[in-house]
């Protein structure tokens, strides 16, 4: 007779890596919580089907936030509740994979609740799998969509009230209600038995988009020990005696058998049709001659900081706009946060020559830092190898890396020579060009009147941007 060999699914990464040397090999789930289990009965279905290395699972927000860091396959993380739409892009563009949407229900039933529906509603590919726990667990607490009458949280401390909270949601029955979905379930982990029929819901609805038979769900009540204030055990039992009668178990609808596959990138108009479309000409952009610049700045991922004021997103917006008349792949990825209100702004610009995988550089090959406050803060992150620029009329201090090129540019002190402080986001586009040799100088300067219509300043913008040339063709890099 075989044994038992207990290991982990391969559709599971070997360690939790959370933060770099920090790798766990346990979980950071609470104990009892019931995001381990489905975790594992859908790491267990994508070794099983040998799909994890294509599958892409999207994470929400929400104590799943870090299922990136257990699966094995690839990930996004997405914003609150936007799992079905980033999942609709995702399946949309590669219709081979097999994506998976995977939210808590804060996340799909709340600020998603409109997301979800549409998603359902279009029937799009994917498997969603809906972790009702009847509360806010990440933040503490407070009422869900889901939360049950009477039942206390933060932000019902005298128990939900269906008369100015409204009456738990059943999302399942509600999705039901549609036409286009195939597979809708509801299933709960509060004992072996039901897990059981979890994990047969579960393989189902990844069965189903393997096929691509359209939009299954599957809503699992899931124990949340630390919210519900509560140990593991009476938790299960409260999901038995509390939760069962509100959120009655079964399968609502399975149309999989009968449910024609859909048709394969039915719905992607070819790149160049779009280009037709939209009347955006050959290349869909003005294509100028590339030039021949140094591997190490060849398709840079670029992190543009500094504060509020120094024109942060335009820098980053004009080298998007130049790299894009030279016919690269360009993004621009804007970052606002409590940064607008004096701290660090930042954005992301990519500039290659292939398809753009993720816009954020998180790693990048140039770092533009502006002041000081952005300087220190990702100075560590730039590539080993990269480069950083900065602007050194603010930052008093000396860089720390060794590893990296370092351009100290006195980029405020060029523009205020010129009369006007304002030009400094032109003179670190100037700079970054002498430094990367990316774009010509006349090139850019030739773009000016089209990249901010309606300026008054194009002739001074030109003067910053040559200033900032300049001085890096003419400086040595440290
Ligand atoms: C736009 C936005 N609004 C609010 C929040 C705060 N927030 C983080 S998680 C969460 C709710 C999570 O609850 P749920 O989706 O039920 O997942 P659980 O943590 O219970 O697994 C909220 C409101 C946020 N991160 N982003
Ligand atoms: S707070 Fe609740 S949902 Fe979040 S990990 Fe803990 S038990 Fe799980």
């Amino acid at each position: 007779m075989k044994g038992a060999v207990l290991r982990k699914p391969t559709g599971f990464m070997d360690v939790y890596k959370h933060k770099p040397g920090n790798e766990k090999d346990r979980t950071h789930y609470c104990p009892g919580c019931g995001h381990g289990i489905l975790h594992k009965l859908i790491a267990e279905a994508l070794e099983d089907f040998e799909i994890t290395d294509r599958t892409i699972l999207i994470s929400p927000v929400g104590c799943s936030v870090f299922a990136y860091y257990y699966f094995n396959t690839g990930n996004f993380q997405v914003a609150h509740g936007r799992a079905p739409a980033v999942a609709t892009a995702v399946s949309r563009a590669n219709p081979e994979d097999v994506v998976i949407s995977y939210q808590g229900d804060g996340d799909l039933a709340a600020i998603g609740g409109n997301h979800i529906v549409q998603a359902a509603n279009r029937g799009e590919n994917m498997a969603v799998f809906f972790v009702n726990n009847a509360i806010y667990g990440m933040t503490g607490g407070q009422m869900a969509p889901t939360t049950l009458e009477g039942m206390k949280t933060t932000t019902t401390p005298y128990g939900r009230n269906p008369m100015t909270d409204g009456y738990p949601m059943k999302v399942a029955e509600l999705l039901d209600s549609l036409y286009a979905p195939v597979f809708i379930a509801r299933t709960s982990l509060h004992d072996v038995p039901n897990i059981r029929k979890t994990r047969s819901a579960v393989r189902k609805a990844i069965q189903n988009t393997m096929d691509r038979k359209g939009f299954s769900l599957v809503e699992v009540l899931s124990m949340c020990p630390s919210n519900w204030k509560m140990d593991a055990v009476a938790s299960q039992k409260w999901i038995q005696d509390s939760m069962l009668p509100v959120f009655p178990l079964g399968t609502l609808r399975d149309r999989s058998a009968e449910a024609a596959p859909h048709e394969a990138g039915h719905s992607i108009l070819d790149a160049a049709e779009v280009g037709r479309i939209l009347e955006l000409g050959e290349g869909g952009a003005t294509a100028l001659g590339r030039r021949q610049i140094e591997p190490r700045y060849a398709n840079p991922a670029i992190r543009v900081a500094g504060f509020g004021g120094q024109g942060i997103l335009s820098i980053g917006q004009a080298l998007a706009s130049v790299g894009l008349e030279y016919g690269y792949n360009v993004s621009w990825l804007p970052s606002y946060g409590p940064e607008m209100r004096g701290g660090t702004a930042f954005c992301s610009v990519m500039i290659q020559e292939g398809v753009i995988g993720a816009p954020d550089a998180t790693q990048p090959t140039v770092l533009i830092a502006m002041n000081r406050p952005s300087m220190e803060r990702f100075e560590k992150i730039i590539l080993p190898g990269g480069c950083l620029l900065y602007n050194s009329t603010l930052i008093e201090v000396q860089p720390t890396r060794s590893d990296i090129e370092i351009w100290p540019v006195p980029i405020t002190g060029i523009a205020d020579e010129l009369g006007n402080t304002k030009v400094q986001s032109m003179v670190a586009v100037g700079a970054f060009a002498g430094v990367t040799g990316l774009f010509g100088l006349d090139d850019i300067i030739g773009l000016l009147p089209g990249l901010f219509p309606g300026k008054s300043i194009v002739e001074l913008n030109a003067k910053a941007v040559r200033a900032g040339f300049e001085f890096t063709s003419k400086a040595r890099r440290i």
